[in-house]
């Protein structure tokens, strides 16, 4: 297989631990991805219906990674044979992480567009983002894609695809950046900190593949395969599941302070406790309990 444009996976024999390790970590991702669809579309009731597909569409983006890291597994564990105390690659399965780019193109699409609805941009600018957004992201994740072919043989020519590829995620960042500043404008104060944490944390877990991406520059054994698969899944993990998370409490937030009831009660609840909202943010109706509630 040494000539053949393949990922380091299928060149190196595993441990039972380092095999044991990538095993889990692909069913704790898709595990995870599947799990939280149900959370989404069940606490989606509690959002005002114009931000209502912020956590739809982290529902389709869970069943898409989900079904993803699924035939990642499947083919990971088809990959490899246990031989004299060694997992072996077996000569008839290439085990490829292209399945992980072409998922990403049809969720990171939808990642920029659940941010962009939560943000409450005018409709126009919204539009215009997402189709600037989006071409870039398609252009970062295929030439990405050109690139960890050649991470086996020629790491030179990864390296200078991963360069290319970071031409267009630089933009990305930089359209990320600005939208979210010009959100500030029209979201109440109280959203303002959202914004700032937000991009740092975008930046972090976004650039978390960029550096998984250069792996193969490091090392090509059993342990260069864990660290990139542990890297992909936490960035997996934080990138889509818990920015769901993120985004649709941001848009709780929202929808309560535009006065949409279920919210407001969602909020209330747990209004002064551990991690809760501080009363005094929400509008007064929200800040006073319900008897029913104070009761309770
Ligand atoms: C590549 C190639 C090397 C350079 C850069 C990359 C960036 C990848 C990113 C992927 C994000 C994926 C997400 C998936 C969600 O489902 C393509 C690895 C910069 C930023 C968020």
């Amino acid at each position: 297989m040494d000539d053949l444009p393949v990922n380091i996976e299928n060149l190196t024999s595993l441990t039972h631990p380092q095999y044991q390790i990538v095993a889990v970590l692909l069913m704790v991702g898709y595990g995870a991805h599947f799990a939280f669809t149900l959370f989404f579309l069940s606490t989606s009731t509690l959002i005002a219906p114009r931000y209502r597909l912020v956590p739809w569409m982290s529902a389709v983006v869970m069943v898409a990674a989900g079904l993803s890291l699924l035939r990642e597994s499947m083919v990971f564990t088809d990959s490899y044979s246990f031989v004299g105390g060694l997992w072996m690659p077996v000569a008839d399965q290439v085990f490829s992480n292209a399945y992980r780019y072409a998922n990403w193109t049809i969720t990171i699409p939808l990642l920029i567009a659940q941010l962009l609805l939560a943000l409450n941009l005018p409709a126009k600018t919204t539009r215009h983002r997402f189709y600037a957004l989006t071409a870039a992201a398609i252009a970062m994740i295929w030439t990405g894609l050109i690139g960890q072919f050649y991470e086996s043989q020629a790491v030179g020519t990864m390296l200078l695809w991963g360069f290319i590829s970071t031409i267009p995620f630089v933009y990305l960042v930089w359209g990320v950046r600005s939208a979210l500043k010009d959100s500030e404008a029209n979201s109440p104060v109280q959203l303002h900190p959202w914004t700032r944490k937000l991009f740092f944390y975008f930046l972090f877990f976004w650039g978390l593949y960029a550096l998984a991406y250069m792996v193969p520059a490091f090392g090509d054994g059993g342990n260069a395969v864990v660290v990139r698969q542990f890297m992909y899944t936490v960035a997996d993990i934080f990138s889509k599941l818990v920015y769901g998370i993120i985004l649709s409490q941001f848009v709780l937030r929202r929808s309560a302070l535009e006065g949409f009831g279920p919210a407001e009660q969602a909020l209330t609840k747990w209004a002064g406790g551990p991690g809760g909202v501080d009363a005094s943010t929400l509008p007064d109706e929200v800040a006073t309990p319900t008897p029913d509630r104070g009761a309770s």
